[in-house]
């Protein structure tokens, strides 16, 4: 069984690379798809799961190096699960993460039906022979209003349940230890350590 000694972190999102690299062991080498030049895939999964496969498959093949990607959101209960698999395209549409927040946060407002949500990530490691394994995790929390300026996208109106602060007022490694990306690592792990 070959060893592996450098990952393609397959993601163009600055925080998702960050967090990443850091839940993968230290000795090995991440690479961006930004520093080869590989552009982003079309997303037309229709769930996390799809377009998580959808990122890794087209890194992977593109680069002809192990892949992990992510692909990730927010789902809110009273919004019926938005902005779910379009969390970034709705970021995008509004012109930014702040105008997304405020714009969420009067839905969820108007909507009057609480403030139940979760963030969803769910990771997939692809090897240029094709062989991949996808794994989910989801952290539990409510939103709030905008606080705190750490970390990226939704980060500041999200709170995890037991805490009182909300993402983006937690330091990087504190978010890290507990979110959803993290759980959905670790699950991958336990089948991947082997390579490590
Ligand atoms: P890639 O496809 O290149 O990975 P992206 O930002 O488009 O980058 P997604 O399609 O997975 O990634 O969209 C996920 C969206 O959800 C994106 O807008 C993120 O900012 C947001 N998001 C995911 N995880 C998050 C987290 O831990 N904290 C805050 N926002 C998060």
């Amino acid at each position: 069984m070959q060893k592996i000694d450098k990952i393609l972190v397959g993601t163009h999102n600055k925080g998702k690379f960050i967090e990443i690299s850091s839940l993968l062991p230290e000795k090995i080498k991440k690479i961006s798809p930004i520093d080869l030049g590989i552009k982003s895939p079309i997303e037309n999964g229709k769930t996390f799961e799809e377009n998580s496969e959808i990122k890794a498959n087209f890194f992977c093949k593109n680069s002809k190096l192990v892949t992990l990607s992510d692909d990730s959101g927010l789902e809110i209960k009273s919004l019926n699960g938005d902005p779910g698999i379009l969390s970034s395209r709705f970021a995008e549409d509004l012109g930014g993460f702040n105008s997304a927040m405020i714009k969420i946060l009067e839905k969820v407002k108007n909507q009057n039906k609480g403030t139940d949500a979760q963030f969803v990530s769910s990771l997939t490691i692809q090897w240029p022979n094709g062989k991949k394994i996808t794994e989910t995790g989801i952290i539990k929390g409510n939103i709030t209003d905008i606080r705190g300026k750490n970390g990226f996208g939704y980060d500041p109106i999200f709170k995890p349940i037991g805490y009182s602060k909300t993402f983006a007022e937690m330091d990087y490694h504190e978010k890290l230890k507990i979110d959803h990306r993290q759980i959905a690592y670790q699950k991958l792990y336990k089948k991947i350590k082997v390579y490590f």
